[in-house]
């Protein structure tokens, strides 16, 4: 049985690739954070009892910020693959705590690959590298390819670049298998509700339900790639059983503004959203609603805020520095790896707007009958 240790388990990519692992038949281990709650709602469907028999899913406390930790794993999993997950992820975040992003993310790159090296284990374990779409940052050419220069726009994609560059350099100097998965914007069902797909999903389905009056949002006009988080996680997989350690682009070849995006997840609900006015002064209004497609979702039309202003911009969203456009060319992968998304960007829309609708209808009911926390303090 093939054993693979993943960082970043509890996260969107994390949950997706330890459950296609634990279908091919892996052992899977996953370092996980300590947390004041449990923070495993992304895994929990997979957990399984350690007193058991037949364990093939297993998690262990550590963080990419504490090497003896990470050797000490390593050592006692013994991966023939690890996956570099773990990381703060969130690029606007990363202004506000660029040392410690550099830490986790470019650092823990290379605490991950000295771990190996010391236990003498470079020739049994592949090394995927969580690399980004973020490190091409300001735009020098389009599709961006594994080809395309690089220039990072925030203390995380420089970071990242970090982690891109020692892990060529320990496979070059080393002859280890470790390659970077250059992967552009993926989002699902459970992406982290702060990134902007997630947000705009969560906040369509409390609009039309009636709980929430207004998305505010930065840059409506940036442009990215996004494709869904179950078909990347397959090429990450597709990556590691390759003759030779080597670099790829992942991507839809489809790029889409953050206002499209907003009108499509609106669109699914049956809402048409119209923009106007420019940079911090432009909105978004309810200018028709499906009444057959909001009956069929169960929401009630006369609660929708017809005509009111349901997006607004709030400059605190802007970056520092923006990364205004992203489409990747995935020819590489195509032909050596032989992937292709199975996804495309209106089934993602769709699978996430619906999701989150379910979801927020069930925490109001919920609330509504008393059973969730925020009862305690009344
Ligand atoms: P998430 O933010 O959903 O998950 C990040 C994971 O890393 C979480 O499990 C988190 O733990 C963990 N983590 C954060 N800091 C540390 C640390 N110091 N030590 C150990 N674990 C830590 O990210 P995604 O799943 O979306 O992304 C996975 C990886 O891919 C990340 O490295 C990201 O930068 C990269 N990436 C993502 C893309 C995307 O579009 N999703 C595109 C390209 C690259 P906790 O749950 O405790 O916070
Ligand atoms: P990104 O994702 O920065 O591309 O990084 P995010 O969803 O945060 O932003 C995408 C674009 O939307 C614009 N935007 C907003 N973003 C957020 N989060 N919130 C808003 O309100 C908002 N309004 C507009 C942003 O300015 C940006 O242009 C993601 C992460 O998963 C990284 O870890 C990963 O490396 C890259 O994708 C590829």
């Amino acid at each position: 049985m093939k054993i693979a240790l993943i960082t970043g388990i509890t996260g969107q990519d994390g949950a997706y690739l330890a459950e296609f692992l634990l279908k091919k038949g892996y052992f899977v281990h996953g370092v996980k954070r300590r947390a004041s709650l449990f923070n495993t709602d992304r895994i929990d469907h997979l957990y399984q009892d350690p007193h058991e028999s037949g364990l093939k899913f297993q998690l262990h406390y550590g963080d990419l910020t504490d090497s003896t930790n990470l050797i000490r794993i390593i050592q006692e999993t013994q991966p023939d693959e690890i996956y570099n997950l773990a990381a703060q992820s969130h690029v606007k975040v990363s202004f506000d705590t660029p040392e410690y992003t550099a830490n986790a993310d470019g650092i823990g790159t290379l605490r991950v690959l000295e771990a190996v090296r010391i236990l003498g284990m470079t020739k049994k374990t592949r090394i995927y590298q969580a690399s980004t779409s973020e490190l091409y940052g300001l735009v020098q050419a389009v599709p961006q390819s594994e080809t395309t220069p690089f220039y990072p726009r925030s203390p995380y994609a420089v970071a990242k670049m970090y982690g891109y560059w020692i892990i060529v350099n320990y496979r070059e100097a080393y002859d280890m298998y470790a390659c970077n998965g250059i992967l552009f914007n993926h989002e699902s069902p459970i992406r982290g509700e702060t990134f902007v797909t997630r947000k705009i999903t969560r906040a369509a389905a409390k609009i039309a339900l009636g709980l929430q009056n207004c998305l505010y949002v930065g840059n409506l006009s940036a442009q990215r790639d996004w494709g869904h988080a179950k078909d990347y996680v397959e090429a990450m997989w597709l990556m590691l059983q390759q003759e030779k350690a080597e670099d790829f682009v992942i991507a839809t070849g489809v790029t889409t503004t953050v206002r499209d995006f907003i009108k499509m997840t609106f669109a699914e609900l049956g809402i048409e959203v119209e923009f106007s006015g420019k940079d911090e002064y432009e909105r978004g209004v309810i200018i028709d609603v499906d009444k057959q497609r909001a009956e069929e979702l169960g929401l009630d039309l006369a609660a929708l805020p017809y005509g009111q202003t349901i997006v607004k911009v709030d400059p605190k969203y802007f970056r520092p520095t923006e990364v205004d456009l992203l489409i990747g060319d995935a020819s590489k992968a195509q032909q050596k790896l032989g992937w292709t998304p199975k996804y495309d960007l209106p089934a993602l829309v769709k699978e996430m707007a619906i999701s989150d609708l379910h979801l927020v209808k069930k925490d109001d009911y919920l609330q509504k009958g008393g059973f969730t926390i925020l009862n305690y303090f009344e």
